[in-house]
């Protein structure tokens, strides 16, 4: 009896330890028999980058059910995709809970998490359970250069951001005298790192370095001390619940250098908080304007008539489910183990790029678009890099270029 119930607790102890391994999970189905496929997505839902979390969320969410109305089958077999959200407040240590939960949860991948913050150090936990991982937005380059075969990223990073950034900084807005501010998340300080970097090996001068944090909204201090070292740009790395108001506190203390920042702050929410600040601030995006993708319009369409304005990271996250519902049906199968070599193996024609991953699960040809805003809109400076983009061609102008072609 007591062999038998060793035996017993053996054999659990075993199914428990697969479990681990995110395995044999997958034979949960719905009650019209389709395999359900649990999608796991974290970002922050609740706080000053809420309205980022919910675009995110609502880009998973917008592919998911289109994959779901579509009857998508992997291996001959209909799957349904869940959306699991979780809220990880941009938290560290919460996401490292919800990346845990979502193990214990047994989800076939995560889209996620929004910041390189939290992203970071959740990737260990989904690369120990055998969990893809797919960042639609976490640039920090370390988060694919930590040799996880789960983890990919579907947009530029900070090392190829930063660049663009610094050299553009120096020799399109000929800036002489460069102040940085950062917010010490692994995000802010790291691009504000590879912008100082880049300035530098462009002949720049960076004059002064500060640093606030992602909860800070009064920046009356560090501005104070950095106008006193009279620079003509000051660029930010953090996001925009900071970088606004900074524009803001720049106007008032009468700061007239240029203001130019990353990714973070290059939503709709910053010219919304910024008001009259917003204008004629730079800032990037790690990828190619929407409108320049032959899908970018209809999906913007699509989006924006369910959810509202796009705010910046949403076209990421649909492709990101698109690129996984794709490996899965190549690997035909939902299990991470079964289908992750299909990942590495991607060639999608996206809505924000035609996507492939390099040895690292990197973007392969990964673009960086710099946008100023005019008249209260972000308009387009330049795209430099990028996979060649095969841009729409207008209808009415459809029969000439027919022509042109013969
Ligand atoms: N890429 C900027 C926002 C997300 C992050 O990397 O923290």
């Amino acid at each position: 009896m007591k062999k038998l119930l060793t035996l017993a607790t053996l054999a659990a102890a075993l199914g428990l330890a697969a479990c681990g391994k995110n395995e044999n999970k997958d034979a949960a189905v719905t009650a019209d028999g389709a395999l359900l496929v649990k999608v796991g997505h974290a970002a922050p839902l609740t706080g000053p980058q809420a309205h980022l979390g919910k675009d995110n969320e609502n880009g998973v969410r917008l592919a998911i059910d289109e994959l779901n109305a579509q009857g998508f089958e992997v291996g001959g077999k209909k799957v349904k995709f869940e959306l699991m959200s979780e809220d990880d407040q941009a938290d560290p240590r919460i996401a490292t809970t919800v990346a845990k939960k979502f193990v214990d949860d047994g989800v076939h991948v995560v889209i996620g998490h929004l910041n390189s913050g939290t992203t970071i150090p959740a990737s260990r936990i989904y690369n120990d359970a055998g969990i893809v991982e797919v960042s639609p937005s976490a640039t920090n380059p370390k988060y694919t250069q930590q040799g996880y075969k789960g983890a990919f990223r579907v947009m530029a990073n900070d090392v190829q951001q930063g660049k663009a950034l610094g050299e553009y900084a120096v020799r399109d807005m000929a800036a002489k005298k460069i102040a940085i501010i950062d917010d010490r998340t692994a995000y802010g300080q790291g691009l504000a790192d590879e912008f100082d970097k880049a300035v530098k090996a462009a002949g720049g001068n960076v004059i002064v370095r500060e640093f606030t944090n992602d909860k800070a909204s009064d920046f009356t201090a560090i501005l104070t001390k950095i106008k006193g070292t009279g620079p003509d740009l000051v660029f930010f790395g953090g996001m925009d619940g900071q970088g606004a108001p900074m524009a803001r506190q720049m106007k008032t203390l009468g700061l007239k250098a240029k203001f130019l920042g990353g990714d973070g702050i290059h939503t709709a929410e910053f010219m919304k908080l910024a008001g009259p600040a917003a204008e004629g601030v730079t800032a990037s995006l790690p990828g190619v304007p929407l409108e320049s993708m032959p899908h970018g319009t209809d999906f913007k369409q699509k989006f924006e008539s369910k959810y509202g304005v796009i705010q910046l990271y949403a076209p990421y996250c649909y492709d990101a489910i698109k690129v996984v519902a794709e490996a899965m049906k190549r690997a035909g199968s939902i299990e991470p183990a079964k289908y992750r070599a299909e990942m590495a193996k991607t060639s999608h024609d996206g809505v924000t790029a035609n996507i492939a991953f390099d040895e690292r699960g990197d973007l392969k040809g990964g673009a960086i678009t710099l946008y100023r805003v005019e008249g209260g809109q972000w308009k387009v400076l330049k795209t430099l890099g990028g996979a060649p983009v095969v841009a729409p061609v207008p209808a009415e102008a459809a029969p000439a270029a027919a022509a042109a072609a013969k």
